[in-house]
C-alpha cells in the first residue's frame, strides 16, 4: 500500500481529521471547538447519545449512526482506516500479541496496536437534517428511467423545491472552509474549477483515492444542464485535474476513474476522480458516466443530455422516487 508523500512520522499534523480539516467553516457549534478546531485532544463527540445505528457494514468496517449532541440531531460515521505499509514495522514492534488459536502451521491472534497506529475516521454532520439521517438508513433502492419530459415535470420541481444546501460548496470555492485542502485550483470564472480530496477519503494511501472537481460556474445542477458549449470546461477539468493528481500522488490518467453521477447528491456540477481498482460508492454503471463518454456524447449531439431518457437508482425513501410514483412512472 503506497503511503503519501508526508509520513505521520515527521508531520502528524498533515493527518489529522475531520474536525481539523474543516477548521475554517463557521459552523454553529464552531465557537465551542476553539481556535484549531479540536482543542486539545478534548472529544466533542464524548456527549453523544446514540438514538439509532442507521447502518454497518462488516466489509467495509463503518457504522453509521443517528443520535444527540448537546441536543441536536447528529450523524456520526466511524471507519477503521486501511494499513498503511509505513506503520507495518511500528505495528510489529510495537504491538502486544495474544494468541486466540494455534493449529498445526496456522496461529491467529488479536494484535493490540500503539494507539496511534489505530485510528478511525470520524464524519460528524451537526445539526443533521431529516435527509441527512435519511440518507445513511440502509435502504433498498429502485432504478428510474428519466424521460425529458419526466425532468421537466418531475425532477427539476422536485430538486427546485427542496433546495438541496449547497454551502458548503461555496465554502469551498471561497476559501472559507478547507482551502488547505486544495489540490489544485483553475480560477478562471468559466473554465475554472476546484480540485480537493473528497470527505470519504483519509488521504493516507492512494488505494481509495477519491478527489472531486467543482466548478466555479455556479449555474451548472448536473449532468442534465450540459450541452456543446460546456465541453471546454469539461475537457479543462479532465486534462487539468488529471494533470494535478499525477504531479501530487504520482499516478497517471490511466490509473483513475474520471466521472460525473446522475442523480448527483448535491446540484452543483462536480467530477468525481477515483482510482481504477477502488470500488467507490456510486462508481457503479447505474450512477457514474465516465466524463470521456459525456465530452463525446456532447460532440455528437449538443444536447444529448437534454434530450435522452437517463437511468439512476432512487432509494425507496427518496423523496424523487415519491415523485415518480405519483406520476404512475414505476
Ligand atoms: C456530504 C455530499 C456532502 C454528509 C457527508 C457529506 N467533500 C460534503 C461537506 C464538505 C463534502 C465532500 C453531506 C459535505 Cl459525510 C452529508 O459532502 C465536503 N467536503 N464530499 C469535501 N471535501
Amino acid at each position: 500500500m503506497a503511503d503519501i508523500s508526508t509520513n505521520r512520522e515527521n508531520n502528524p499534523e498533515a493527518f489529522d481529521e475531520f474536525t481539523q480539516r474543516t477548521k475554517k467553516t463557521k459552523t454553529n457549534h464552531g465557537d465551542e471547538q476553539g481556535e484549531n478546531g479540536r482543542e486539545s485532544g478534548k472529544n466533542v463527540l464524548s456527549g453523544f447519545q446514540t438514538t439509532t445505528v442507521l447502518s454497518d457494514s462488516a466489509r467495509e468496517k463503518t457504522i453509521f449512526v443517528h443520535g444527540k449532541l448537546a441536543d441536536q440531531n447528529a450523524v456520526v460515521i466511524l471507519e477503521k482506516t486501511p494499513i498503511r505499509e509505513g506503520a507495518l514495522s511500528e505495528i510489529f514492534a510495537a504491538s502486544t500479541l495474544e494468541l486466540d488459536m494455534r493449529n498445526d502451521i496456522y496461529c491467529t491472534y488479536r494484535l493490540r496496536s500503539p494507539p496511534h497506529l489505530n485510528e478511525m475516521k470520524a464524519t460528524v454532520v451537526c445539526p443533521a437534517t431529516e435527509k441527512h439521517v435519511q440518507k445513511y438508513q440502509r435502504q433498498e433502492s429502485f432504478l428510474v428511467e428519466e424521460t425529458t419530459d419526466d425532468y421537466q415535470s418531475i425532477t427539476l420541481p422536485f430538486i427546485q423545491k427542496q433546495s438541496f444546501s449547497v454551502q458548503w460548496v461555496y465554502n469551498i470555492l471561497e476559501k472559507k472552509a478547507e482551502s488547505e485542502r486544495i489540490v489544485f485550483e483553475d480560477p478562471d470564472p468559466k473554465l475554472g474549477f476546484v480540485l480537493l480530496p473528497d470527505f470519504k477519503w483519509d488521504q493516507k494511501q492512494t488505494d481509495n483515492l477519491y478527489l472531486i472537481a467543482i466548478t466555479h460556474q455556479r449555474n451548472i445542477k448536473s449532468l442534465r444542464d450540459l450541452t456543446s458549449e460546456h465541453i471546454p470546461l469539461l475537457q479543462n477539468i479532465f486534462q487539468k485535474g488529471k494533470e494535478a493528481i499525477q504531479q501530487h500522488y504520482s499516478l497517471p490518467g490511466s490509473k483513475l476513474r474520471v466521472y460525473l453521477h446522475y442523480q448527483p447528491s448535491y446540484y452543483h456540477l462536480h467530477v468525481h476522480f477515483t482510482k481504477l481498482g477502488y470500488d467507490a460508492p456510486g462508481c457503479g454503471v447505474e450512477r457514474a458516466h465516465l466524463l470521456t463518454d459525456v465530452i463525446q456524447n456532447l460532440h455528437s449531439d449538443p444536447h444529448y443530455y437534454k434530450t435522452r431518457t437517463l437511468s439512476f437508482p432512487l432509494r425507496a425513501d427518496d423523496g424523487l422516487l415519491a415523485q415518480f410514483k405519483e406520476a404512475g412512472k414505476l
